[in-house]
């Protein structure tokens, strides 16, 4: 086999390293470099260049460095070979870290208290448990029910919400279309995990956040966006919270990344803001389970984690 590297918007020279270290003596070919195309049986890629992957005519199967499949799927000639895609338990883990962080923050009013700092008042504000507070999170796949497990062992009341139905053990659940409505009306904190489709795009919009419950314990309901950029409308967002719809977002990922200098949200008191970092893919992580993808497929003729382009996820 020869496994062509494709990373572009994180830096390669890491994963190219790691995945010539493990892959040994079989060749690992850096897409920066020029290369037969006939060559190249697989690729390990993150945002490759749009028709990079068209032009490799023995391209056995493509491995989507990261868990969402939105930038490659973009891309019309995509060849029609296996795109798998990450799961693994160190991304998890950091996205679950992630979500916990942020409906901790808003629980215990972090910001509240840092403002109170600066000023050097010492203001108790009242506190109400995670107990009392009702998280709704829209995606319930590999990342949501992760993030679900760990929320409940805190003491939030978790819901889900999914496009097909599910039975999660302590988490109410939710499905489709026509029970989004009773979901967002019992969330206080709603968390997206969902992944960029042509059914999710734009669904984190004004008329959806009037519909989030207005009775919650921290007087206002909170969007915690940590899924894609382009599943939200920003300037929807800056509205709900100037007009008091949302009391407060954190939020990972924007329609436009890098995120403009000129954005509102950068300076939004009400946002916590972060750079697409949620849940970063590391080659110490998984470089080697993507080589044992490799491996399975040359071995059996199978893959794990193969992305169902008709879903789109
Ligand atoms: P999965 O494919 O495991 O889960 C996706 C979930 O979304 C499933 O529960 C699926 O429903 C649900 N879903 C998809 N479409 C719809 C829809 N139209 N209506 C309702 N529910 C829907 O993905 P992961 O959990 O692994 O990852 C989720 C996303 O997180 C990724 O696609 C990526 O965009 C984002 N991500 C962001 C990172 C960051 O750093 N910010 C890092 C990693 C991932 P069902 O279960 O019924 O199929
Ligand atoms: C991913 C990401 O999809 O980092 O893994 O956004």
């Amino acid at each position: 086999m020869s496994l062509l590297v494709s990373i572009r918007g994180w830096s390669p020279d890491e994963w190219v390293a790691r995945f010539r270290a493990a892959a040994a003596p079989r060749p690992v070919v850096d897409a920066r470099e020029s290369f037969e195309p006939a060559s190249i049986h697989y690729a390990a890629v993150w945002m490759p260049e749009p028709g990079l992957l068209a032009r490799l005519p023995n391209l056995k199967a493509i491995f989507n460095l990261g868990a969402g499949v939105d930038a490659l799927l973009a891309d019309l000639t995509l060849p029609d070979v296996p795109l798998c895609r990450i799961v693994n338990p160190d991304l998890t883990a950091r996205m679950t870290e992630y979500v916990v962080l942020q409906c901790l923050m808003h629980l215990r009013q972090v910001e509240a208290y840092r403002r109170l700092q600066a000023k050097a008042r010492w203001e108790p504000i009242d506190q109400p448990a995670a107990t009392e507070m009702r998280v709704g999170i829209m995606g319930m796949g590999v990342l949501g029910q992760d993030s679900a497990e760990v929320l409940k062992r805190v003491g939030f009341r978790v819901a889900g919400w999914s496009r097909m139905p599910k039975t999660i053990r302590g988490v109410e659940t939710f499905a489709g279309e026509v029970e989004l409505g009773a979901f967002l009306a019992r969330t206080d904190i709603l968390v997206v995990l969902l992944p960029l489709t042509p059914e999710t795009r734009g669904i984190l919009n004004g008329g959806l956040f009037a519909r989030l419950a207005r009775d919650g314990a921290l007087g206002g309901p909170i969007l915690i966006n940590a899924g894609r950029g382009g599943l939200q409308v920003d300037a929807d967002i800056l509205a709900a919270l100037e007009n008091g719809t949302l009391k407060a977002a954190s939020l990972d990922v924007f329609e436009t990344e890098p995120l403009p200098a000129s954005s509102l949200l950068w300076k939004h008191p009400k946002v916590i803001l972060t750079p697409h970092v949620a849940a970063d893919s590391t080659p110490e992580a998984l470089v080697e389970a993507v080589l044992a993808n490799v491996a399975l497929h040359e071995r059996e003729g199978r893959l794990k984690d193969v992305v169902d382009r008709q879903t789109g996820y």
